[in-house]
């Protein structure tokens, strides 16, 4: 199978390319990708012999309708993805995830290729601390920030070129991502790697605020299950039952490196906050028999550490230019 991988170079991209190349080598891997702030060539370096990588932006409607041309499925991750940079700068996001979803929509209902819209919990917006429900399929949008409307927006324009054009599609809005390659900017890159340079975590408001985190592989390997066995025209939440407060993680960080519990300290809240997130998988995992391996995030996130500090050299160089940003925010 020939498959075309938008943003193929950014975390869960390059993370998606290699579990692809891992477990299904038949495929033939072409990547397109913008290489934005937020991506990275060298993700894809121990795979670079094995997959064609295009240097390109989805906003160029020629060279997106070529490489479309050429696929038997497009698995579509490129997306500007930080809440913070959105709220600082929509412009990005509008560009790549509305206009750059449509340019690839519009590529896929020409040449009648199938699609994998990747998307994010975000768009349903946030729940109560105390809330019993978590979010489903059938939960309307409501989205948030700059990010996660422009996510809801491209979702939508999926679902209306499903219904009114007939294109072979389906999507999945997943929960918090963790594992190796997450850019600097992020909630746990952005500890872990303060911790090593003797930076106190940074706590956003009371830091109460509650993420569902899935480790990047369970997530990609949901996306190979959809790919393979989704049903066209549907969506699929992904999640790993991994709710954890922003303090419950900065806890565990610490005392996997060794600091106090105590060495943290909070700063300016974001605006919109979005308090919680938690998905409710049962309908993948009740369709496809897809179950996420990785149950023990601190077994997870001691992983995660160990390799950051295995590669300094990796994310050094936005490690300046991430936090001159966060402190013109005062974050
Ligand atoms: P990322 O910011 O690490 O990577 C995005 C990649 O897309 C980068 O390589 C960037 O260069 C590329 N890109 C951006 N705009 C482009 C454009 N116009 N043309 C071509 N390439 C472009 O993001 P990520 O965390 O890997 O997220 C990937 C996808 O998964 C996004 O669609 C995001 O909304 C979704 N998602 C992320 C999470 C998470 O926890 N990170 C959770 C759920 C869903
Ligand atoms: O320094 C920080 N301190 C802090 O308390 C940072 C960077 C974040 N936070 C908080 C904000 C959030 O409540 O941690 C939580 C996680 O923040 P992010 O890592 O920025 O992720 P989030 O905003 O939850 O969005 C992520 O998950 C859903 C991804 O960035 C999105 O692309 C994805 O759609």
């Amino acid at each position: 199978m020939r498959a075309l991988i938008t943003g193929g170079a950014g975390f869960i991209g390059a993370n998606f390319v290699h579990r692809a190349r891992a477990t299904r080598p038949d495929w033939q891997i072409t990547v397109v990708d913008a290489l934005t702030y937020a991506g990275n060539v060298d993700n894809l370096a121990p795979v670079a012999d094995d997959i064609t990588f295009v240097h390109g932006n989805l906003a160029d409607a020629d060279l997106v309708d070529s490489l479309v041309a050429d696929a038997d499925v497009v698995v579509h991750f490129a997306a500007e993805s930080h809440n913070d940079n959105s709220l600082d700068d929509p412009w990005p996001f509008v560009e790549s995830n509305l206009i750059g979803t449509f340019r690839v929509l519009e590529a896929v209902r020409r040449h009648g290729v199938r699609l994998h819209h990747i998307s994010t919990d975000e768009v349903y917006g946030d729940l109560a601390l105390d809330d019993p429900e978590r979010f489903t399929e059938s939960t309307p949008v409501n989205p948030s920030s700059p990010y996660s409307s422009t996510k809801a927006g491209a979702d939508l324009l999926v679902r209306a070129w499903v219904r009114s054009f007939g294109i072979e599609a389906t999507l999945s809005n997943c929960s918090n991502n963790y594992g190796p390659y997450q850019h600097v900017e992020k909630l746990i890159p952005r500890q872990i790697t303060g911790i090593i340079d003797g930076v106190k975590p940074k706590l956003y408001g009371t830091g109460e605020n509650v993420r569902d985190w899935i480790h990047v592989d369970d997530h990609n390997d949901a996306v190979i299950t959809i790919v393979e066995r989704g049903r066209p025209g549907e969506t699929y939440l992904i999640g790993a039952d991994g709710e954890r407060s922003n303090r419950e993680i900065i806890a565990l960080l610490l005392d996997l490196m060794d600091k106090p519990a105590d060495w943290f300290e909070h700063v300016n809240d974001r605006p919109g906050h979005d308090l919680r997130y938690a998905i409710d998988s049962s309908k993948l995992r009740t369709e496809t028999g897809w179950e996420p391996r990785y149950h023990d995030i601190r077994a997870g996130l001691a992983a995660t550490i160990a390799w950051y500090r295995e590669h300094e050299d990796w994310w050094r160089a936005a490690k300046g230019d991430t936090e001159a940003r966060y402190a013109r925010l005062g974050r």
